[in-house]
């Protein structure tokens, strides 16, 4: 690479405050420096620096809690499944499952997070909580489509397909694919299955210096999940949903061992409420539970995170003794495809820029690559859920944590939120399961197939008057 290609791209950087970048430009080789020079040009500086500064403002704007413009969901917006008319019980599900055997359903799996907090270096996805089957996240998901597919069949004769559509990153996308393709796909339509990548940020110094993590490679972090937007246009997935005659569209977090894939009650329920925007909460479990607050800021539909509200405001309990931000974010969203394609046309580019302050490894001054054990840079992330206030008919349904939500998040030293928690939370289910459907006795670790239950249904003439004893896995006769 030439004397010219260098100042060329030392006067582009100087411009922006980064020629930091080219500090080890002669020790480079041939390749390392055409490496760099396209890794600086594909980077589009201008609009990376001005994220930058749009989302350290936006964070400083954060520093100020949020309680005199917070307020709750409107009850006529919010359903709970909870007090719920049996009337509606066979509605919504109708609704859901002939949408199902209709082929008009898609999931997205939000699947590019880094799974810092749990401690692996592969996909979270991948992960194996211990359970009798041994089976990972991704292959309970894959199994939960399959039963769900046979429950529209059952009901209606014949159903098409779910497409599973997987959002990776860098950091997911291969190990992803290929662990579907060595599992032949957990015995769905590998036609249905499309993994799709989102976009990077470059990372940066507390002060808004591009790091680098190789001498000759800039660091790099996935978008966040809110780069679902940029990425479904990118990569042509809405044009595909298009094709497969797509209406509604399940969203949700690869990291809840509990998640109701593509659940006919929560689609059937927004579609009865003729939703663009639908969401699923929980009840928060305590008032200082770290989980996002789906409310209304300023008027707009958002969550709030715990640490943006003071704890009297989260203490504030209604006339019946409920807390009034009660209604805890999962990361489970329904969308119409219409309010996806008009999200990515016309609102993408005004999404929030969140600043997450990372221990981020780095090239120090003399060349050596440097781990650092505190907050040294920021990754530039959106979020998901930061659409909610483009809907024009926004619904939230609201569900049973100890039925539908235990998150992956932390390794087992946490005590919280890690495979312990999560592999008891689901066998605790499946034994409430087993129990409501006239099993005499369960001991110890039972599991249930998700092929013969997706949701605690059709098992009495397999289990009544039949005690069971751990560990076993229920599976198809
Ligand atoms: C998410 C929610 C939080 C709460 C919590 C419950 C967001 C922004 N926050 O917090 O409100 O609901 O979950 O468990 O949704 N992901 C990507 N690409 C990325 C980053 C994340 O695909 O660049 C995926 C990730 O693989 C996971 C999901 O998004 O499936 C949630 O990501 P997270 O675990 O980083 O979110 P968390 O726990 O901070």
């Amino acid at each position: 690479m030439c004397n010219m290609i260098h100042s060329q791209l030392k006067s582009l950087l100087e411009k922006y405050h980064q020629e930091h970048l080219l500090q080890f430009w002669n020790e480079l080789s041939e390749n390392e420096k055409e490496y760099l020079f396209n890794d600086i040009m594909n980077l589009n500086i201008s609009e990376m620096i001005s994220q930058f500064n749009k989302a350290t403002a936006f964070n400083n704007n954060k520093k100020h809690l949020l309680d005199n413009k917070i307020k709750p969901i409107p009850t006529n917006v919010m359903e709970s499944i909870q007090n719920l008319l049996m009337d509606n019980v066979l509605l919504y599900e109708k609704l859901g499952l002939q949408e199902i055997a209709d082929g008009k359903v898609a999931v997205i799996l939000l699947a590019g997070g880094q799974g810092t907090r749990l401690g692996v270096d592969f996909p979270k996805g991948m992960y194996n909580i211990c359970l009798p089957s041994n089976r990972t996240l991704f292959e309970i998901q894959a199994l939960r489509i399959r039963s769900l597919q046979n429950l529209a069949k059952d009901k209606f004769g014949k159903s098409k397909d779910i497409t599973w559509y997987i959002m990776t990153s860098d950091a997911t996308h291969e190990l992803t694919v290929a662990y579907f393709e060595s599992n032949k796909y957990f015995g769905l339509n590998k036609n249905n299955i499309i993994a799709f990548k989102q976009n990077t940020m470059p990372c940066f110094t507390l002060d808004g210096k591009i790091i680098l993590d190789e001498k000759y490679r800039i660091s790099r972090a996935p978008d966040g999940n809110g780069g679902l937007y940029i990425a479904l246009k990118k990569e042509g997935i809405l044009i595909d949903m298009k094709k497969r005659g797509i209406n509604s569209v399940h969203v949700y977090s690869v990291d809840n061992v509990l998640v109701k894939v593509a659940d006919p009650m929560f689609l059937g329920f927004c579609i009865s409420r003729e939703a663009d925007c639908g969401v699923k909460a929980v009840i928060k479990r305590s008032v200082d539970e770290p989980v996002g607050i789906i409310c209304q800021i300023d008027g707009l539909y958002t969550v709030a995170e715990y640490s943006e509200i003071s704890t009297d405001t989260a203490k504030l309990r209604d006339n019946k003794g409920n807390l009034i931000f009660r209604s805890g974010n999962i990361c489970n969203h329904y969308f119409t495809l219409a309010f996806l394609n008009n999200i990515s046309e016309n609102y993408e580019k005004n999404l929030d820029l969140h600043i997450a302050n990372k221990k981020i490894p780095f090239i120090d001054k003399n060349g050596e690559k440097s781990k650092p054990n505190i907050p040294n840079g920021v990754k530039i992330e959106k979020f998901v859920f930061d659409v909610f206030k483009y809907s024009t008919k926004f619904v939230v349904w609201e569900v049973s944590r100890e039925d539908e939500f235990s998150a992956l998040k932390n390794s087992n030293i946490m005590k919280i939120d890690c495979p312990l928690t999560t592999r008891n939370d689901l066998l605790r289910l499946h034994k409430k399961w087993l129990l409501n459907s006239g099993a005499t006795r369960v001991e110890g670790d039972v599991e249930i197939c998700p092929l013969i239950s997706y949701g605690g249904e059709n098992l009495i003439e397999i289990v009544k008057n039949t005690s069971f004893e751990g560990p076993m896995c229920l599976k198809m006769p």
